[in-house]
């Protein structure tokens, strides 16, 4: 029977949405006025690929349907931490975004300061979410600590903050296919091999597993961005829902080293090895499969 990853995709997403609400229903500590700015990062849409990541991996580890619902809340931690790059990467200092998935950025709404410091908010929000919510699936304090510290190094500045900067820093310079790879690692890469790391600290998995997951989450993160630079290349506005931005930045991308073609037959390397990693592991997952494929055949 062939799976249904659409299907899959838009009822994960949906549960992942819900999960998400319900952990900015009472957060602690917040003053008054961040609630909304958080909700609109947060809430206005995306695809939610991360936390899905990080649940495919745990029930293909720990297929028991009971405590779904609690890793969520743990997979939650990590669409925290990915809205707040969004909103910080979409201010005027950086790429100066007006619109996101269709829709109005969070400073063009709530203005710059507001963003700026509720988007920050979000980082120890994440870091107490993923500890309570590992300690609520039973795991001791240790395994708590290794998911907080899995996330917070997956955003850090040997993930994605240092694979931003080093973005930054590469604007209008010609880089090579090493340093791109190195950048997108980092920059995108990292905190989605975090997803699939916690998601099996979650289960329990060992450390041969662990790694089979990270490896995916390797590739997987690196096909994601050649998909973003062939979009960029070649979606419009409107299917993407915001501004194509690449080209106005000089910026190297794969598309600009190695030609539509050339990225889209690197991406499918890269969806190989993916799979292999699981093969080699014994981890099977029709889930974590498709979504491999998916990533590089998105279409926003
Ligand atoms: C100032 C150095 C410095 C760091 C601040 C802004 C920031 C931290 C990091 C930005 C990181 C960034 C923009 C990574 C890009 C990740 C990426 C591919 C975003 C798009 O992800 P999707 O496609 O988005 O999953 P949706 O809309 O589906 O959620």
């Amino acid at each position: 029977m062939s799976f249904d990853l659409k299907a899959f995709l838009a009822q994960e997403r949906r549960q992942t949405e819900i999960a998400l609400g319900r952990c900015l229903d009472h957060p602690t500590g917040l003053p008054e006025w961040a609630g909304p700015v958080i909700r609109h990062g947060v809430l206005s849409g995306g695809k939610r690929i991360r936390p899905i990541l990080c649940v495919t991996a745990y029930r293909a580890l720990q297929p028991r349907v009971d405590p779904v619902d609690r890793v969520r809340r743990l997979a939650c931690s990590l669409e925290l931490i990915h809205a707040y790059s969004l909103m910080h990467d979409d201010l005027p200092c950086m790429d100066d975004a007006p619109l996101r998935r269709g829709q109005p950025t969070p400073h063009t709404v709530y203005g710059e300061r507001a963003t700026q410091r509720a988007a920050a908010m979000l980082i120890p929000m994440a870091a107490r979410l993923a500890w309570n919510a590992t300690l609520d699936l039973d795991h001791d304090a240790r395994t708590a600590a290794e998911v907080v510290r899995t996330l917070m190094g997956g955003a850090g500045a040997r993930g994605m903050v240092g694979g931003q900067w080093m973005d930054l820093a590469s604007e209008g310079v010609a880089i090579g296919e090493a340093d791109l790879t190195r950048l997108h690692s980092m920059k995108t890469g990292a905190l989605l091999t975090a997803a699939l790391r916690v998601g099996g600290l979650a289960a329990g998995a060992d450390p041969s597993r662990l790694e089979a997951l990270e490896s995916y989450g390797r590739s997987v993160g690196l096909v994601f961005q050649i998909a973003d630079d062939i979009l960029d290349r070649t979606a419009s506005t409107e299917a993407l829902g915001k501004k194509p931005s690449d080209v106005d930045m000089e910026k190297s991308t794969y598309v600009s080293l190695l030609g539509v073609e050339g990225a889209r037959a690197r991406g499918e390397l890269e969806v190989d090895r993916a799979l292999q990693a699981l093969r080699e592991a014994d981890i099977e997952s029709a889930a974590l499969s498709a979504i491999a494929a998916y990533v590089l055949d998105r279409d926003r």
